[in-house]
């Protein structure tokens, strides 16, 4: 096992992977950019060592300032967490060269699914579903046009180096294909310095299931069945939950089967998921990897009763994985309200500032993952989140009963939350029935408030 762990993240991700380290009964240190100087958890972990200035370009995003810190504090492994450098191949290979072991999966595997284009060709080797799509890059307007005639409108223009909805755009007739094929092509090189694209089937309506995956430096592979996160306003995730609600058991083997393959296929190891598109009709469709620890990694801790951090910690230090499949037995339902600081009544606006008052719900079946104590300052700098706040019950109905209790008695003061929208979505019908998809936010909710796009 390693001596020390750096966590090189901030906020609720770096406390959590700390807490492991704890558990596990190894050393830590964290890094912390000049913005971060005051949050609370640097002092939880051994050593803590500044990296730069406020912007994440300055300093959680600084590959050398990162292994000059790990090497400053004699850390064998760096936890890279969400975000930031946790999905930067060339930052793993950096480790590998340093001598320290990245804990996330191999270098190579990051590459394979990182570009989604190749990522597809993986799901189609590894026998897995995909949208119908183009079949590799499209690289001219023929080829694009003749996609389209194949599969009918509307189509869907994805960037290959993008991923979480960045670069995509929809097509419905042959003119918007012409010129939303350009202004992808541009935008992906702007952003992704790749301008390739590839076309897509766009589907109406889905959800979004994914599937969460551990597998060890062996080959052993499991999965930890699969949440449902179709709750999303711009591709910013608000509410998650496991199981995915109305999914009929032979569909969910089925998903979590073909993750399993699809991770065996790319010699994955570390945690990971697989992101699946739902139709109407309980089709699946592959659509990406995240190789990652993902901030909503908690909701399928608590259905199973397995740390994935302290997981995560151990495959990178060369353990084998301490369960097969049929170990692993869901329990209960799992909830997760991502609380954002932000305003729902104007347009999710941050809402940076001073937390004035910080009273957190507790009692039976309520986890709060959270960095924030009255008087804590949100920072400009970083996504808004301030709290991950998650319920585990035995049914889903009384998962959202005790997760309207918990959001209740949760009372924030000097900064606007996403509470109030949580509320709302977890008494609204389609809610409740378990009958969102990814679109149901802004085409339902905020459409009827007036406060979306
Ligand atoms: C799609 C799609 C419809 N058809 N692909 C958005 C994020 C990225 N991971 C893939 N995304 C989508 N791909 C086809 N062929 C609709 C989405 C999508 C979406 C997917 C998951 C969760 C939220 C979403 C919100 C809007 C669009």
């Amino acid at each position: 096992m390693f001596q020390r762990v750096l966590v090189a993240n901030r906020g609720e991700i770096a406390l959590r992977v700390i807490r492991a380290c704890r558990d596990l009964g190894i050393g830590v240190a964290v890094v912390y950019s000049e913005a971060d100087r005051d949050a609370p958890y640097l002092k939880l972990a051994d050593k803590a060592v500044c990296i730069g200035p406020g912007p994440a370009s300055e300093s959680y995003l600084k590959v050398q300032r990162i292994i000059a810190a790990a090497e400053i504090v004699n850390a064998d492994a760096i936890h890279p967490g969400y975000g930031f450098l946790s999905e930067n191949a060339d930052f793993a290979e950096k480790c590998r060269a340093c001598k320290i072991e990245f804990i996330g999966p191999p270098e190579e595997a990051m590459r394979e699914v990182g570009n989604k284009d190749r990522a597809k060709q993986l799901a189609k080797r590894a026998k897995v579903p995909t949208v119908p799509g183009s079949d590799g890059l499209i690289t001219s307007d023929e080829d694009a046009l003749r996609f389209a005639k194949e599969v009918g409108y509307p189509v869907l223009i994805k960037a290959a180096a993008g991923g979480g909805g960045r670069g995509m755009r929809v097509a419905r007739n042959d003119g918007s294909l012409i010129t939303g094929l350009g202004q992808a092509r541009q935008e992906a090189e702007a952003a992704f310095k790749d301008g390739s694209v590839y076309l897509e089937k766009y589907l109406d309506q889905p959800r979004h299931i994914e599937v969460q995956l551990l597998a060890d430096k062996f080959g052993n592979v499991v999965h930890l069945y699969e949440r449902d996160c179709s709750l999303q306003r711009r591709h910013q995730k608000l509410v998650e939950e496991a199981p995915a609600p109305n999914l009929p058991a032979k569909v969910r083997d089925r998903i979590c089967d073909a993750a399993v393959r699809l991770a065996k296929t790319a010699g994955y190891y570390s945690a990971g998921t697989c992101e699946f598109l739902l139709d109407k009709d309980n089709n699946f469709y592959f659509i990406e990897v995240n190789a990652r620890i993902q901030v909503e990694h908690p909701v399928s801790e608590l259905i199973t009763g397995i740390d994935l951090i302290q997981e995560q910690i151990r495959i990178a230090a060369g353990e084998k994985l301490r369960f097969s499949q049929k170990e692993i037995a869901p329990q209960g339902h799992a909830i997760e309200c991502r609380i954002n600081a932000e305003d729902p009544a104007r347009d999710f606006k941050p809402s940076a500032g001073t937390i004035t008052k910080w009273q957190p719900p507790g009692g039976p079946g309520v986890r709060l993952d959270s960095h924030v104590v009255t008087g804590y300052r949100v920072p400009p700098n970083y996504d808004s989140m301030v709290a991950k706040l998650l319920v585990h019950r035995p049914t889903r109905a009384e998962a959202i009963a005790t997760m309207l209790r918990a959001l209740r008695e949760f009372q924030v003061e000097g900064i606007r939350t996403t509470i109030p929208i949580q509320q709302e979505i977890l008494t609204t019908g389609a809610f409740v029935d378990g009958k969102v998809d990814t679109t149901y936010i802004e085409r339902v909710l905020l459409a009827k408030t007036g406060s979306g796009s």
